[in-house]
């Protein structure tokens, strides 16, 4: 094939990509879909620009709109989180948490952090970005019942072990974990608690989770593109200056040289959107998530934490491991056009990664399409379908098919003919 050929095949398979995603339930709980306007700044000129060191001090020059832009950006966050510092600058979750272990602690230094089975995000362990800073990682102690941090056994554990860091927050994330207790703990020892609220980034921003910073954690680390529905990056936040300049200096020249100015648009976009409607979406996505899994409850799946009404965030996680296992599960499902992942579950072993006990569903997403309850029950007799009825999936895909034609604007965001006018005249 020539180049040419090459890259038109290249659009096509975006194209497809596309429309084969826009035909799905997505429901894995980390992604989402942006806004006109995000998308209109994640197209802009802004993306083929640096922009290195801090608004008005550049070691640029043509940044003058992007210093206004990142001064803006930073400005929303503090309003939207209620902090007194925010950084736009990391380009992922992951850099994020790199960033604050770099500021915070030195090489040979031990953290504590949930071990990947128990939910840790990668970037917590020693095979991750913690381990590329030199950290040792105790794990901390978890009850898989109530599915969270067990609080007197970690308290007792963080005393003997005197971590410079202990990492609250989760990729598998159903409950607000003990944020205050455990500051307390370690803060006695000369330690913090950092959290990572990367997948209830959005919850946090509505209020309709836990709120770190007030409970005692000195940086609130996240990804932006989960339940906060901005495009793909990181931030950080804090209230305290000082560990905050530090970050700043592990950021750049530390992490990053440039941080995408057109990313810095985007996400600066999306706050002003979710001071806007960021309290209906994460009240919203809290109430489909509760209505999903009872749902899938009462059609005989197994989900977790029926005791505690199941969830009280953006996920639904299920034991599939009797009825065909995770990757069954999940490959099975994406026949039918619905997306999902599977997880390892507290008591699998990480050798279990590819074939785990769990299904993780979030509903972030469909609940930003604007899916309520009615939609809910839907998503749920179709999960039923496929993996307890075994139905056709070819069957299923079509009713996902046609279901999902219906819901494909975005909601709880600003719209109208001028992002189309303006969209329309940056594609041309
Ligand atoms: N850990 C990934 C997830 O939760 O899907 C994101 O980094």
């Amino acid at each position: 094939m020539s180049n040419l050929e090459n890259a038109l095949k290249v659009l096509e398979l975006a194209k497809g990509h596309d429309r084969w995603r826009s035909s799905c339930l997505n429901l894995i709980p980390s992604e989402n879909v942006t806004s006109k306007y995000v998308r209109l700044a994640l197209l802009s000129d802004l993306g083929h620009r640096y922009a290195e060191g801090k608004p008005y001090k550049r070691f640029y020059c043509g940044t003058r709109f992007i210093d206004e832009i990142e001064v803006l950006a930073i400005e929303l966050a503090k309003r939207l989180f209620k902090c007194k510092h925010a950084s736009v600058k990391p380009i992922s979750g992951t850099i994020s948490n790199l960033a604050v272990f770099a500021a915070l602690t030195k090489a040979g230094d031990t953290i504590m952090s949930l071990s990947i089975s128990c939910g840790g995000h990668i970037s917590f362990a020693e095979i991750g970005a913690a381990g590329i800073r030199g950290l040792r990682v105790v794990d901390l102690p978890f009850n898989s019942r109530e599915m969270n941090v067990e609080v007197d056994e970690a308290v007792s554990l963080v005393e003997r072990v005197k971590p410079k860091l202990v990492v609250l927050g989760a990729s598998l994330f159903l409950f607000p974990h003990p944020v205050n207790e455990l500051s307390r703990a370690v803060g006695e020892v000369g330690g913090h608690v950092v959290y990572d609220g990367s997948h209830v980034l959005g919850l946090i921003a509505g209020g309709a989770f836990q709120d770190p910073l007030a409970e005692g954690a000195l940086m609130l680390m996240g990804s932006t593109h989960k339940t906060f529905p901005g495009p793909q990056g990181g931030i950080v936040l804090s209230n305290d200056e000082e560990a905050m300049d530090r970050v700043e200096e592990a950021l750049f020249p530390g992490l990053t040289s440039n941080h995408h100015l057109h990313r810095v648009t985007a996400l600066a976009i999306s706050l002003a959107e979710m001071l806007e409607y960021g309290e209906a979406y994460a009240k919203a996505i809290v109430e489909n998530a509760k209505e999903l899994a009872k749902s899938l409850h009462e059609r005989g799946l197994k989900v977790l934490c029926p005791h505690k009404g199941f969830t009280e965030s953006h996920q639904v996680v299920l034991d599939v491991s009797e009825i065909g296992g995770g990757r069954w599960a999940a490959k099975t499902l994406e026949e039918a056009n619905i997306i999902a992942n599977m997880n390892l579950l507290p008591w699998d072993s990480l050798d279990r990664a590819r074939d785990p006990s769990g299904l993780r569903l979030g509903v972030q997403e469909v609940t930003r399409l604007g899916m309520g309850k009615d939609e809910m029950n839907f998503i749920a007799e179709k999960i039923e379908q496929v993996l307890v009825k075994r139905e056709s999936t070819s069957k299923v895909r079509r009713e996902v098919e046609e279901f999902t034609s219906r819901f494909r604007e975005v909601k709880f965001c600003f719209e109208g003919s001028r992002a189309y006018d303006l969209l329309e005249s940056l594609a041309s």
